[in-house]
């Protein structure tokens, strides 16, 4: 078992990753600045996140100070994209498909099975297409790293039925998250999507609130969503990543050399989270399956030709504008 799943399996609450306060570096930080994000200690967003932050302490000699709140701890993903805006805290790791309420093209890279694996997904999102969707990022007055973090290839699971054609879909009451391509994207395989923050989510299907959800198994595996889900279905339907923001007043204030720290270690951070990220997904089918999660694999092909039909990608391809679709399909290969 390589070291990321020993560690998540070993993680237990805050105190996994609690940081010690510094003993290295007595003297106050000239730049204390706050990382908020949503998913657990244990997921590998946060492990990286927190060797990123020694990191930076030391390179910086003890002038930045990056403090990591996990897990929601600050507020819902809606929450603390306000925060940052505001500079209530100064960086942010935010799904592309999420950022997409304050800039709409961010959701482009979510399209319904757009990449068919992580090469493809990386060549976009470190080439022309990622590169686009910072520009518009950057227009938003958000400060974006290069590198985006993975969450990953998405999977279905549910409490009432294991899902197999786009016909076990209708109906079904599934959680998204708060973002208008999946709202329009399950509307289209004829589900029912509620719009919730991932805060609110296991306590959803635990009160059966909603039957189903969709997330990688990194997190259904760090967020325990296998005790309250019962059926697994790998259907790869959309890659999802997350990308490193920051508060752009509070990033102008670092000179540029610790800027150039800072940038660098997020990066390389980004690159590591993308090989554990990528490791777990292909590897926890079977930790899963041995706490109860019944999985199945269905063929993707009908789902699309759904998607097709209800004409979502037309819709998505006039939204997004020829240009940003073009860099897309450059990716992704013809979707409509
Ligand atoms: O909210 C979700 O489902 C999650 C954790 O995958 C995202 O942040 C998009």
């Amino acid at each position: 078992m390589n070291f990321t799943r020993r560690r998540i399996l070993a993680a237990s609450g805050a105190s996994a990753l609690a940081i010690p306060a510094s003993r290295a570096f007595a003297q106050k930080a000239e730049f204390t600045y706050k990382y908020a994000n949503n998913l657990p200690v244990s997921h590998p967003m946060n492990i990286r996140a927190k060797e990123m932050a020694d990191a930076i302490r030391a390179e910086t000699q003890g002038r930045v100070d990056i403090q990591l709140y996990p897990n929601n701890q600050l507020g819902s993903d809606t929450d603390m994209l306000s925060q940052l805006r505001s500079g209530g805290i100064e960086f942010f790791t935010l799904s592309g498909l999420i950022l997409s309420t304050l800039v709409p093209s961010a959701s482009i890279s979510g399209i319904g099975f757009a990449f068919n694996d992580y090469a493809s997904v990386w060549k976009a999102m470190d080439g022309e297409l990622g590169a686009f969707i910072r520009g518009q990022i950057a227009k938003a007055n958000l400060v974006v790293m290069d590198k985006i973090w993975d969450n990953g290839f998405r999977q279905i699971t549910s409490s009432s039925k294991p899902i197999a054609t786009p016909e076990d879909m209708k109906g079904l009451k599934i959680r998204v998250p708060v973002s208008p391509l999946w709202t329009s994207m399950f509307k289209a395989l004829d589900a029912s999507p509620a719009s919730i923050n991932f805060a609110e989510v296991y306590s959803a299907l635990q009160t059966r609130i909603v039957d189903g959800q969709e997330n990688p198994l990194a997190i259904i595996a760090t967020a325990k969503l296998y005790e309250v889900q019962k059926y697994c279905s790998l259907s790869n339907h959309m890659w999802d990543g997350f990308w490193f923001l920051a508060n752009k007043r509070s990033w102008d204030k670092l000179p540029q050399d610790l800027q150039a720290i800072v940038a660098k270690n997020i990066n390389a951070a980004g690159m590591k989270e993308r090989a554990d990220v990528a490791e777990l997904n292909a590897n926890l089918q079977k930790e899963l399956a041995a706490k109860g999660l019944a999985f199945n694999q269905p063929d993707p092909t009908a789902f699309r030709a759904q998607l097709r039909k209800a004409g979502f990608y037309s819709e998505w391809k006039s939204k997004y504008g020829d240009e940003a679709w073009a860099l897309l399909e450059r990716g992704a290969g013809k979707l409509a």
